[in-house]
C-alpha cells in the first residue's frame, strides 16, 4: 500500500479549480479569500446497497472536486452568504436558526446546524462554491458538498472532529435536512479517501482499510446522463425491503447465508436479500483478487455485481445496462453501475493499452442505442476532504 496513483491525473489540479472561485469571491463580495476547502467525489468500485445492512463496500475518492473559498464578513448580520455559478446565491442564518428549505442549500444548512449544536462558533462569512464534480451523477456530489463545508467550518472555528465523527455528522445532515435515508458509504468514502488507494469499508464496525490498486489499470467513469434523485422514493423503498428481509430472518443480512433465502416467501424481498448477501461475498472476493494481483477476476466480480444490481436489486436502468454491455464488448476488465442507481454512472476497470478502444466502443454503442453522448472521464484515486488557511 502507499503506491502512487494508478495513472497521472488527467483532470485539473486543485489550484486550477480554486483560482476562478477566488476571483469570483473578490468580484462579487469585494473580499480576498482567507480559507479554502476541497472534497473529492467518490466512486464505489464494488459493494452497493450493502451499507445500510452492516455490509461491505469498496469505494475510492476521485480527482473531481467540490471546492469552497471563504472570507469573513465585517458587518453585524448573523449570516453566511454564498454563491455557486451552478446553483445561484443563497443565505444561511447563523445562531441555530438554520432550517430546511427543500433545495440544494439543505446539505449546508444541516451541516451548519449540527456544528453549531456542538458549540462551534461559526462566524459570518461570504463563500463561493464550485468545482468540477458532476451533480446527481452517482458520484456523491451531496456528501462531497457536506464534507467540504464541514472541513471549512472546522478550520475556521477550530472545532475539529475525527474523520469518522465528521462523516457521521454529515450523514445526519443528509437524513435530517435533505431527507435522504442514506447509509455511511458516501460520507465515509469522501472523509477517509487517500491518494492512490481504494478503501474496504466495513459498515458494521465502521472500520476503513486501505487497498492498493493495480498500477497498470485505468479507471473510467461514464455518465449515463440519467439524473437520479435519491429522495424520490426508490432508494427508501429498497432500504425498506432489505429491512423486511432482516426482520424476517431475525438477523442482519451481513450474517445471512444464501441458504437462508429459502425462508423468505416474498419473491421481491428474496431477490433484494440475494443481492445484498452475494454482494458482500463479492466485495471480499474482489479484495482477495486484488491482493493476489489478479485484476481479471476482480473485473469479472464487477460484471457480476452489475448483473445482481440490475436483476435482483432492480436499481439499474437501460442506459446503464447499455454502458456495461458496451464496456464488456470493448474488453474492459470489469464494469458496473456505481452508487445508488436509478441513473448516474458506470465505473470500469480498463487496461491502459485498451483505453482508446474503450472510449471508441462505449461512445459508439451508446450513441447507436439512441442515448446520445456518453460522458467518459478517467479518474485517479484522490485524497479525502480537507481545508486550509490561504497565506
Ligand atoms: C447512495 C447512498 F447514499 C449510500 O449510502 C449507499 O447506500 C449507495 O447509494 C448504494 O450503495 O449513494
Amino acid at each position: 500500500f502507499g503506491k502512487a496513483p494508478v495513472t497521472e491525473s488527467l483532470n485539473p489540479s486543485l489550484a486550477t479549480l480554486l483560482a476562478p472561485l477566488a476571483t469570483t469571491l473578490s468580484q462579487r463580495y469585494g473580499k480576498e479569500a482567507i480559507w479554502a476547502a476541497a472534497a473529492p467525489g467518490r466512486v464505489n468500485i464494488i459493494g452497493d446497497h450493502t451499507d445500510y445492512s452492516e455490509g461491505l463496500a469498496l469505494p475510492m475518492g476521485i480527482d473531481l472536486y467540490t471546492l469552497v473559498v471563504a472570507a469573513s464578513r465585517d458587518d453585524d448580520r448573523q449570516l453566511i452568504r454564498l454563491f455557486s455559478a451552478e446553483e445561484g446565491e443563497a443565505e444561511l442564518a447563523l445562531g441555530g436558526a438554520a432550517s430546511r428549505r427543500g433545495d440544494w442549500t439543505d446539505y449546508l444548512r444541516g451541516v451548519l446546524a449540527l456544528y453549531e449544536e456542538q458549540g462551534a462558533a461559526v462566524p459570518p462569512m461570504d463563500l463561493v462554491i464550485g468545482g468540477n464534480l458532476p451533480l446527481g451523477a452517482g458520484l456523491s456530489s451531496s456528501a462531497s458538498l457536506e464534507l467540504c463545508f464541514a472541513t471549512l467550518i472546522e478550520t475556521v472555528t477550530g472545532h475539529a472532529l475525527r474523520p469518522e465523527d465528521r462523516a457521521l455528522l454529515c450523514q445526519r445532515a443528509e437524513h435530517d435536512y435533505a431527507g435522504v435515508p442514506c447509509g455511511i458509504l458516501d460520507q465515509f468514502a469522501v472523509s477517509f479517501a487517500r491518494e492512490g488507494a481504494a478503501m474496504l469499508l466495513d459498515c458494521r464496525d465502521q472500520n476503513v482499510g486501505m487497498i492498493e490498486l493495480p498500477g497498470d489499470l485505468r479507471i473510467a467513469i461514464v455518465d449515463s446522463g440519467v439524473r437520479h434523485a435519491l429522495a424520490d422514493g426508490g432508494y427508501g423503498a429498497r432500504r425498506a425491503q432489505v429491512e423486511a428481509a432482516e426482520h424476517l430472518l431475525g438477523k442482519s443480512l451481513r450474517d445471512a447465508r444464501p441458504e437462508d433465502l429459502t425462508l423468505i416467501p416474498d419473491k421481491t424481498v428474496r431477490q433484494r436479500a440475494k443481492h445484498v448477501i452475494t454482494e458482500n461475498a463479492r466485495v471480499l472476493a474482489f479484495q482477495a483478487a486484488l491482493s493476489a494481483r489478479d485484476p481479471a477476476t476482480a473485473g469479472q466480480l464487477m460484471y457480476q455485481s452489475h448483473d445482481s444490481l440490475s436483476r435482483d436489486f432492480a436499481v439499474s436502468c437501460i442506459e446503464l445496462d447499455t454502458l456495461v454491455a458496451a464496456a464488456r464488448r470493448a474488453g474492459a476488465l470489469g464494469a458496473r453501475m456505481t452508487g445508488g442507481g436509478f441513473g448516474g454512472s458506470m465505473v470500469a476497470f480498463v487496461n491502459s493499452s485498451d483505453a482508446m478502444a474503450f472510449e471508441e466502443v462505449v461512445t459508439t454503442d451508446f450513441r447507436k442505442a439512441g442515448f446520445g453522448e456518453a460522458g467518459i472521464r478517467w479518474v485517479t484515486a484522490a485524497a479525502g476532504a480537507r481545508s486550509w488557511a490561504l497565506a
